[in-house]
């Protein structure tokens, strides 16, 4: 790169930092200088602050919209996603709660109904755990200019620190007869959902913390119940009531919603499993390739236990290799693999497909049809995804209709 381009591409990102610096007071003290000097031996660095910095060259963002903010899966290295980088899915806003304030009420087919404070809950033994949590609604398609973030950047990895159910449910007494709990947000969208009290003995937790510090409100601060590998809604946030019982509550969420259409027109309630899946993230649209040697790198994760192999073909599919999965390897966690392919520079496509622990195949979208039907609607859809490497280098989404 020629010195005059260098420098005009600095000039540029000075005046985008320095717009961006003076909208958000308070900032000034702890900002990256507008630009990266010629020799940084030279000059004097930012001092110390309260807070770190994400560098002004690097500026992964979410992808909003009014319901929801996805992750750039894209931007990620490794298996953790930054907390403020975690994908949002919220019905009625982020509730302002306060910690001091907040109860968690445990009561119906218990002996001894309690309620339990934020302070409570850390009273008990407290677990951590690395898992993902995926939106059942985690797929678009549609056009060839989409990003991995727009295609399936409704999930998200942390890790999540707090008390296991299981803990509070003999604590409080669950009764043998109870199969199902209700469980209740404080938010203004008062999310219920039923669980299956089998999950709360297994390993759902009541999480406080994620990636090592007091968990973010979006996420459901103070607290949120998190049934790992389930689908993310019934992960619920701000969560102030369990309910046990035995029966289904049949809330709204998962009757009129998150149900799905499958063949003969039947419907599908309670799929609480987030199916195997994997995303090549990197190339992807709207990266470019150069001829040569291509680190091929990507995520995959299942809902059902651990990713035992991760298979990657650059020939349309024709043949697939084993891609090398990258330690550690977690029960129902997003797992980044890579493999290395030399590109010829000619056309073609590279697409990744995931296997798990319990022996389930990511499908093709094809698969998926002939499963569920053409009218399958937007839940629970992990189809192989493909990008399309051009001659040129660039890199596009291949859509597939199937509606
Ligand atoms: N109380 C409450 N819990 C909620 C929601 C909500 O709107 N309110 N959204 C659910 C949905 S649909 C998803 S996908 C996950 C998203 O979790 P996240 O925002 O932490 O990524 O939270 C679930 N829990
Ligand atoms: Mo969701």
């Amino acid at each position: 790169m020629k010195q005059d381009q260098i420098k005009r591409r600095t000039l540029l990102r000075a005046a985008a930092v320095t717009a961006l610096g003076s909208l958000v007071p308070g900032l000034s003290a702890r900002q990256m200088p507008e630009a990266a000097p010629e020799d940084p031996t030279k000059v004097p660095g930012t001092p110390v602050g309260r807070l770190g910095t994400r560098s002004p060259f690097e500026q992964p963002q979410k992808k909003a919209s009014d319901i929801s903010a996805r992750s750039p899966l894209q931007d990620f290295y490794g298996i953790i996603t930054p907390s403020d980088l975690h994908f949002e899915r919220s019905h009625n806003g982020v509730p302002r709660i306060d910690p001091q304030k907040y109860e968690l009420l445990i009561h119906g087919m218990v002996e001894r109904p309690m309620v339990f404070t934020l302070k409570d809950l850390k009273r008990f033994p407290a677990l951590s755990r690395i898992a993902f949590i995926e939106c059942s609604g985690n797929f678009r398609s549609g056009k060839t200019t989409m990003t991995p973030q727009e295609i399936c950047g409704l999930t998200s990895q942390s890790e999540w620190t707090g008390v296991m159910l299981s803990t509070l449910f003999r604590e409080v007494g669950v009764s043998p007869k109870a199969t199902w709990f209700l469980a209740e947000g404080s938010d203004a969208a008062v999310m219920t959902r039923s669980i299956p009290v089998r999950k709360g003995w297994e390993d759902a937790m009541i999480a406080y913390a994620q990636n090592g510090e007091a968990i973010r409100p979006e996420q459901g601060y103070p607290a949120r119940l998190f049934l790992p590998g389930w689908e993310g809604n019934t992960n619920v946030k701000w969560i102030r009531r369990i309910e046990l019982s035995d029966q289904p509550f049949m809330t709204r969420e998962e009757t009129s919603k998150y149900t799905e259409t499958i063949k003969d027109g039947k419907i599908r309630q309670f799929s609480f499993d987030m199916d195997a899946r994997s995303i090549i993230t990197y190339p992807s649209y709207p990266q470019t390739v150069e001829k040569g040697w291509i680190e091929i790198r990507g995520l995959a994760w299942s809902g059902r236990g651990k990713i035992t192999s991760v298979e990657v073909s650059t020939d349309a599919g024709k043949h697939w290799h084993v891609a090398t999965l990258q330690e550690p390897v977690l029960d129902k966690a997003h797992t980044a693999f890579r493999y290395g392919w030399y590109w010829d520079g000619q056309n073609t496509e590279i697409m990744s497909r995931a296997v798990d622990d319990t022996g389930y195949t990511q499908p093709t979208l094809q698969q998926l049809v002939n499963a569920r039907g053409t009218d399958m609607g937007g839940y629970h859809l992990n189809p192989v995804t493909a990008w399309i490497i051009q001659r040129d280098g660039t890199v596009l989404f291949k859509p597939e209709k199937f509606r």
